[in-house]
C-alpha cells in the first residue's frame, strides 16, 4: 500500500472532511437537488421548466451522486497500487445513461416519486435523453457491456476512445430510402466532466534524425511536423449495487496553443488561422459509419494515433507516478485491444520506451508485448485493417521505422523455427509484399500481444485454422484462445424490461440474478407454476402493445399484437442476410395471395419487422432497405392480406429503440451465412428477454443452442463446413437457383414492388453472380423452418414453456462472464473489493 500524495495539507483537511457531500439518499432530498439544479445551475424556475429541464437538472442530481463514488473509486485503486485494465475501443456504443444510473445506483423508484412530486413522469423523462451512439453496431456496445461488468464486478479498469462530435447518424427513410442526417450530440451532455487540465500534445508528420549518444548507441529523434492537442473529457461508469464507479477517458481535438498561429492572427490572416483550428478539431469530428469494413481513409488513421498516443501517455504518466522499475509495467497494466484499430499502441509503447525512456529492444519488447492482448471480431477478409506503407511513412515516419523492426526481428524467429520456408515468410509478414506495399494491423497485432482470442467458439476455431493459421504453427496454440462475448443483464433485462425482471425476481429469490445470471436456472423450478406462465405471457403481450403504439405513432400502420411479432434489427449486411429474410417474405406473400379466402383464414398473422442502418457508401445494403421498404408499402395497404402480413421498418435503430423491440419479439432472426458472423450479440438478448430464435450455426447461435437445448431453437442452412464447396460449386459448377426463390425473383422484376430496375443487382447476386453468401441453398431450408415456427406458436402453452426454458439457461451469456474470462486468462487483474 503506498500513500497518496495529496494537494490539501494534514491540518486542513478536516474542513474538507467535515464538507464532503454524500448525496441524497430519499425522495425529499432529491427533490431539493432537482429544483437546486434548476434554478441555479440551469437558471430556470417553475415557471419555464420543461421535460427537458427536468431531464438535465434529475441527471445532474444522479450525476452529483456518481461523482463522490467515482472520486472514491479512483483514491481507492490508486491507494491499493494495484493492476488496471484499460479497454482501447474506438467505440463504446452507451445509448442513455440517466436509466442506467438511476437503476445502478438503486434509487430509481426515489426518483420516480420525486419527479412525480414536480409533475413530470419518470418515463417522459427519460426519454428526453439523447443516446450516446458513439459506435457503429455489435463492437461498440460489447465494449459498453464490458464497462458495465467491470464496474459490476469491482475491476479497476478504464476505458480510452474518441470523443466524437458527431456519433453514428440519424437514419430518415424518406420514400423507401435511407437518408442519413448528423447526430450532434454535445449540446448539453450532463454525462461528461471536461478536464481542461488533463492535455496531451500529439505529434503527425515530420521527420527521423538519428544520432549517437555517449555510449555510441544510435537514438532517434522524430522531429518536426505539426501538433494537435488532445483533451480528456470523463464520463463516470457506475457499476450495479457497488460503489465502485469506473472511468471513460475520451479525447477530444483542438489546435494546440502554439499551432494557433498569433502572427497569423495579428497579420490580419484571420480565415487561415481559424483553418488550421478547424483541421485539427477535425480528428475527433466524426465517428466512421462502417462495420465491418476497413475503407483505409487518412483521417481514419490520423484519428488512431491521435487516440492511442494520448491514451498511453495518460497510462505512462500514472504508472510513473508509482516510482517503480519499467519491468513492473506489465504487473501493473493490463491493455485490450478491441479489434486492430488500436494497434498502433503496441508501436507507440515502444517507441515512449525506446527512443523516450532509453530501454534497450529487446527489454522494451518484452514489456510491450507481456501488457496487451488483441480480440479479433471478424473473419470477413474486407474488414481487415491494412495501411499503405507510403501513408503511414508519412504521417507516422518514426513508427514506421518500428514497425519495420518488429517485422524484422518477428520473421528472425520465423526463420528459425522454419527454415528455408519463403513461403511461410512472406505468408506471415507484418508488410504485405504488394503494390502499394501495405501494413497489415491485425499481424502487427497478433506479434504484439501476449493473448489473442476470438469472441465465440466457432470463430476463436475459424481464425485459428484460417486467418491466422501460421501463427498458431509460430507462437503455439496456447497464445490463442476464445472468450464468446456476453450481454449486460442489467440495461438488457433488468432496464429494457421491468416486468420480466421483477417477475423473474419473485420465482429466483430476489434481484441476485443481475449479478449472477447463472441464478435464471431455478425458473425452471416454476415452469407447471400457471399463474407464472400466465403472466409471463402477459408482460409479452403488454411489451408488443407498447412497440403496436410505436408502429402507429410513427408509421400510421395498424398492427395486431396477437400476431407473431418476427424481428431482424442489426446493420444491413448482405453477410447477414437481411435479403433472405424479405424474399422469404415476399414469398409468404405470394402463398397467402394465391390462397382461398377460407384457407387464408387458418393462417396465422405475422409481424416482419426490420431496422438496421446501412454504411452510407453500401450500395447493395442501401438496395436491400428499398426493397424492404416497398414491399411493406404493397404489402401494408393489401385488402386480401388484413393483419394476417405487415411489413415494418422501422427508423433509425440504435440502442434505446433496441431496448423497446427486443423484449416485444416472438422470433428473431440471426441468419448469417455460417462462418461469417463473429459472435452476434442481440441474439443473446432476445432470448434473455423470453424471444426465440430462427438463425443459422453461426457465431453464439451455436452455443446458445448447446446451453438452451437444440429443441428450444429454430436451427437451418448450411453449415460453415460446407460453405466452401458450395461457393467453388456455384462458381465453376453449374448454379441452379431454388424454383421458389425463381418465383419471388420473377416477381421482383415483374414490378409488383416497383422499379424492378432497382432491385436488379439484388436478384443478379444470387441468379448470376455466383451467389457468395448462399441465399439459394439456405432457401429452402428457411421457409421450412419458417413453417415449423407458425405450427409451433399455435401452441401458445408449448411455446412460452419454450421461453421460459430458454431464458433459465441463458446464465453463460453475461458479460459478467466474460469479463471474469478476460480477467483470469489474459490480463490477470483481480477485482479491488470495496469494505
Ligand atoms: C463489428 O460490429 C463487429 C466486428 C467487426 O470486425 C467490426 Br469492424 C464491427 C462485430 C461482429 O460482426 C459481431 O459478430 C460481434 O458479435 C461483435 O463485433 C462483437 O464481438
Amino acid at each position: 500500500v503506498k500513500s497518496v500524495e495529496a494537494s490539501i495539507p494534514e491540518p486542513q483537511r478536516e474542513a474538507w472532511k467535515k464538507h464532503q457531500v454524500e448525496g441524497f439518499t430519499d425522495k425529499d432530498g432529491f427533490e431539493k437537488e432537482v429544483v437546486r439544479h434548476v434554478e441555479t445551475t440551469l437558471a430556470r424556475s417553475l415557471f419555464n421548466c420543461d421535460e427537458g429541464a427536468a431531464y438535465s437538472a434529475t441527471s445532474l442530481a444522479f450525476r452529483d451522486r456518481l461523482i463522490t463514488e467515482w472520486n472514491r473509486t479512483q483514491q481507492r485503486q490508486t491507494t491499493a497500487d494495484t493492476k488496471r485494465v484499460y479497454y482501447l475501443s474506438l467505440e463504446f456504443l452507451m445509448g442513455r445513461a440517466l436509466d442506467n444510473a438511476m437503476l445502478n445506483v438503486g434509487l430509481k423508484d426515489v426518483a420516480r416519486g420525486g419527479i412525480d412530486d414536480l409533475g413530470f413522469r419518470i418515463e417522459d423523462i427519460i426519454e428526453q435523453e439523447h443516446d450516446a451512439a458513439l459506435g457503429n453496431g455489435g463492437l461498440g456496445r460489447l465494449a459498453a457491456c464490458f464497462l458495465d461488468s467491470l464496474a459490476s464486478l469491482n475491476y479497476p479498469a478504464w476505458g480510452y476512445g474518441l470523443r466524437y462530435r458527431y456519433g453514428i447518424f440519424k437514419q430518415e427513410i424518406i420514400n423507401g430510402y435511407q437518408v442519413e442526417v448528423p447526430d450532434y450530440w454535445l449540446d448539453f451532455n450532463p454525462w461528461e466532466f471536461p478536464r481542461h487540465d488533463v492535455t496531451v500534445d500529439i505529434q503527425f508528420y515530420g521527420n527521423v534524425r538519428k544520432s549517437q549518444d555517449e555510449n555510441g548507441k544510435t537514438v532517434a529523434h522524430w522531429e518536426g511536423g505539426e501538433i494537435v492537442t488532445a483533451v480528456a473529457y470523463d464520463m463516470p461508469i457506475p457499476g450495479y449495487a457497488t460503489p465502485s464507479t469506473n472511468n471513460l477517458r475520451l479525447w477530444s481535438s483542438k489546435a494546440s496553443s502554439g499551432e494557433f498561429d498569433f502572427q497569423k492572427f495579428n497579420n490580419g490572416d484571420y480565415e487561415s488561422s481559424v483553418a488550421d483550428q478547424q483541421r485539427a478539431e477535425t480528428i475527433s469530428a466524426v465517428l466512421y459509419p462502417n462495420d465491418n469494413l476497413d475503407r483505409g481513409k487518412e483521417l481514419r488513421l490520423k484519428q488512431q494515433y491521435f487516440w492511442v498516443a494520448a491514451s498511453l501517455y495518460d497510462i505512462v504518466r500514472r504508472f510513473k507516478k508509482s516510482k517503480r522499475a519499467w519491468r513492473e509495467f506489465p504487473d501493473q497494466v493490463a491493455i485490450q485491444l478491441n479489434d486492430t484499430h488500436p494497434t498502433l499502441a503496441v508501436v507507440e509503447l515502444q517507441r515512449i520506451l525506446v527512443d523516450i525512456e532509453g530501454l534497450e529492444w529487446d527489454e522494451a519488447w518484452n514489456i510491450v508485448t507481456s501488457t496487451f492482448g488483441y480480440t479479433n471480431h471478424t473473419v470477413l477478409p474486407e474488414a481487415l485493417e491494412k495501411w499503405p506503407v507510403g501513408l503511414m511513412q508519412h504521417l507516422l515516419p518514426r513508427h514506421l521505422q518500428i514497425i519495420y523492426d518488429i517485422n524484422l526481428f518477428f520473421l528472425q524467429t520465423v526463420e528459425k523455427k522454419f527454415p528455408n520456408d519463403r513461403e511461410m515468410l512472406t505468408s506471415v509478414s507484418i508488410i504485405e509484399e504488394s503494390q502499394p506495399k501495405m501494413v497489415r494491423m491485425a499481424y502487427l497485432a497478433i506479434v504484439g500481444s501476449h493473448k489473442v482470442n476470438g469472441v465465440a467458439e466457432l470463430h476463436s476455431d475459424l481464425i485459428q485454422t484460417t486467418i491466422f493459421k501460421d501463427f498458431v504453427k509460430i507462437f503455439g496454440a496456447d497464445k490463442f484462445t476464445n472468450v464468446t462475448n456476453g450481454i449486460t443483464p442489467r440495461r438488457w433485462l433488468h432496464q429494457a424490461n421491468p416486468r420480466l425482471s421483477e417477475l423473474i425476481a419473485s420465482k429466483t429469490g430476489g434481484h441476485e440474478f443481475l449479478k449472477d445470471l447463472t441464478q435464471l436456472n431455478k425458473l425452471e423450478l416454476s415452469i407447471d407454476d400457471d399463474a407464472f406462465r400466465k403472466e409471463w405471457a402477459e408482460i409479452k403481450y403488454a411489451n408488443k402493445v407498447r412497440l403496436t403504439k410505436y408502429i402507429k405513432k410513427t408509421l400510421d400502420v395498424t398492427v395486431n399484437p396477437a400476431a407473431l411479432f418476427d424481428v431482424q434489427v442489426k446493420r444491413i449486411h448482405e453477410y447477414k442476410r437481411q435479403q433472405l429474410n424479405i424474399f422469404g417474405v415476399i414469398h409468404r406473400y405470394l402463398a397467402l395471395k394465391a390462397m382461398s379466402p377460407e384457407e387464408r383464414k387458418k393462417q396465422l398473422p405475422r409481424v416482419s419487422i426490420f431496422g438496421g442502418k446501412a454504411a452510407p457508401g453500401y450500395w447493395m445494403a442501401k438496395q436491400i432497405i428499398h426493397l424492404i421498404n416497398n414491399v411493406g408499402a404493397v404489402v401494408n395497404k393489401d385488402p386480401d392480406i388484413g393483419d394476417l402480413l405487415k411489413v415494418i421498418y422501422l427508423e433509425d435503430y440504435n440502442v434505446s429503440k433496441a431496448e423497446m423491440i427486443v423484449p416485444a419479439s416472438d422470433l428473431s432472426e440471426h441468419i448469417s451465412t455460417a462462418g461469417t458472423e463473429a459472435s452476434g450479440t442481440s441474439n443473446m438478448k432476445f432470448v434473455l428477454n423470453g424471444g426465440l430464435i430462427i438463425g443459422t450455426c453461426d457465431g453464439a447461435n451455436i452455443e446458445i443452442t448447446r446451453e438452451i437445448g437444440q429443441e428450444n431453437i429454430f436451427l437451418f442452412g448450411t453449415l460453415s463446413e460446407d460453405v466452401e464447396d458450395l461457393r467453388h460449386a456455384h462458381t465453376y459448377g453449374s448454379h441452379t437457383v431454388d424454383s421458389d426463390l425463381n418465383k419471388v425473383f420473377d416477381t421482383i422484376q415483374s414490378g409488383t414492388f416497383g422499379e424492378p430496375n432497382d432491385f436488379g443487382a439484388m436478384v443478379a447476386a444470387v441468379r448470376d453472380h455466383g451467389d457468395f453468401y448462399l441465399v439459394s441453398d439456405d432457401f429452402q431450408s428457411y421457409i421450412d423452418t419458417q413453417k415449423m415456427v407458425d405450427t409451433e406458436y399455435r401452441n401458445q402453452d408449448e411455446w412460452v414453456r419454450k421461453c421460459i426454458r430458454s431464458v433459465a439457461r441463458m446464465g453463460f451469456f453475461s458479460s459478467d462472464r466474460c469479463i471474469n474470462e478476460y480477467a483470469e486468462g489474459i490480463w490477470n487483474v483481480e477485482p479491488l473489493v470495496v469494505k
